[in-house]
């Protein structure tokens, strides 16, 4: 607990250098901006592909020659019957029996009928009908399959085609290729700034050009060379050490650099002066600093009440940048301060580190009740029953605080391994209540 020792040191020095005391109320902005996902959008439809254009008519086998005196051609032309003889008379010469009549010359089959074009595929073109008495007639070729539609279904191969009486009938008709399926639906709408039953109450989505300072009618800064719990940073004000990245973030740096008999800079920005909350659910999304001896921190501090840590101190989310995995969330009161402060801890799983990627931290502070989230996840629930008789100060207004700190007795200093610069960045800070 020598950490929680330090956090509580950290406190009430910071509370002395700030006065835990009178606060004002600035704006309340509704900011509709927003970054939580949204529903994703529906697919397009597809599109449905030309109708399928009808083949040609298929060429009716040519007519069948008439066959000689005696048969018919066209249909099965029936070869010409033999003359019956003639009934020999007695005595007489027969006759010569008739000569058999030709059959009819085959007829050509039906030529090929070309498949419709540009349409689902074409419907099989039949194939010459046989011609009856024909030797054998040409069956009709399978009509092509339309080139498919665009983005259609795929055509439908045209049927085989009958072949004539002794011809063979036509190969199936090539399908259509598939049609290209519909473009992409366009992204869902973004979600509600704050759960069912919370209305926005305050925000900052930290949108501006890269490089410019935080909305002055916001953000306050705690500044100078002098700090507390044994931290080594220089607090600077203005854009040295903390201005919006032009892509909707804050970014505080952490530098490793000679200011005023610091060896580093960084920046502590809080609303006190600007705006106070009293109850509500507070929300910040960001990306973490890491490393031996980074210390960074989302917080309320009471803005009335007395010295702290009779104004009470919220710790939406402290982290030791040797430990990028941890979000620690703590209260402190009189009585319950320091290593005494009810606390709690949340771990990412499989080895995720705070630095790595944003990550939600969240408190939900009701009159007799704050419960602690991480992403979305509820670790921690504190009520009076968890400070044993002491006297609950979490009624009064409180403000934020978005700081990196360096070194100090809980974290240790940098060392060897610590990588600077180092960032925190703040995609926004949000307030909710009922
Ligand atoms: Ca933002």
């Amino acid at each position: 607990m020598l950490a929680t020792t330090s956090r509580l040191i950290l406190a009430t020095l910071a509370l002395g250098a700030m006065a835990c005391g009178e606060s004002s109320d600035a704006v309340s902005r509704k900011d509709e901006d927003t970054h939580t996902g949204g529903t994703p959008g529906a697919g397009g439809a597809q599109n449905i592909g030309g109708a399928a254009d009808t083949g040609g008519t298929p060429v009716t086998g040519g007519t069948p020659t008439t066959g000689g005196t005696s048969g018919a051609g066209g249909t099965q032309n029936t070869g010409g019957t033999s003359a019956t003889g003639g009934t020999p008379t007695t005595g007489g010469t027969p006759t010569t029996g008739g000569t058999p009549t030709t059959g009819g010359t085959p007829a050509t089959g039906g030529t090929l009928a070309t498949g419709g074009t540009s349409g689902a595929g074409g419907t099989q073109d039949t194939g010459g009908a046989a011609d009856t008495g024909g030797t054998q007639s040409s069956a009709g070729e399978a009509g092509a399959a339309g080139t498919p539609g665009t983005g259609g279904v795929a055509g439908i191969g045209g049927t085989e085609s009958t072949g004539g009486s002794s011809g063979s009938g036509g190969g199936p008709g090539t399908g259509g290729t598939p049609g290209t399926g519909g473009a992409p639906g366009a992204g869902g709408v973004e979600g509600a700034p704050c759960p069912d039953g919370w209305t926005l109450t305050w925000s900052d989505e930290f949108d501006g050009p890269a490089g410019s300072a935080v909305d002055a009618a916001k953000w306050n800064y705690d500044y100078g060379p002098n700090w507390y719990n044994g931290e080594l940073q220089y607090y600077s004000q203005g854009t040295d050490n903390a201005k919006l990245d032009g892509n909707g973030n804050l970014v505080i740096e952490a530098r490793q650099e000679t200011r005023e008999g610091r060896q580093y800079t960084s920046a502590r920005l809080k609303t006190e002066g600007k705006k106070t909350f009293t109850y509500g659910r507070f929300e910040g999304r960001m990306k973490l600093p890491y490393g031996q001896g980074l210390w960074p921190a989302f917080w309320l501090l009471g803005a009335e009440g007395g010295g702290w840590p009779a104004c009470g101190e919220i710790d939406i989310m402290e982290n030791l940048g040797r430990e990028p995995s941890i979000a620690h969330g703590t209260m402190h009161g009189p009585g319950y301060s320091g290593a005494s402060g009810p606390t709690a801890s949340y771990t990412l799983s499989g080895d995720a580190k705070f630095s790595d990627d944003f990550h939600t931290f969240a408190i939900e502070w009701e009159t007799s009740e704050i419960r602690w989230y991480v992403d979305g996840a509820l670790y921690s629930t504190k009520t009076p029953a968890d400070i044993g008789g002491n006297t609950w100060v979490f009624t009064h207004p409180f403000f934020f605080i978005l700081n990196v700190a360096v070194g100090g007795e809980w974290p240790g200093n940098p060392d060897g391994t610590t990588v600077f610069p180092q960032t925190m960045v703040v995609d926004y800070v949000r307030v909710c209540q009922h």
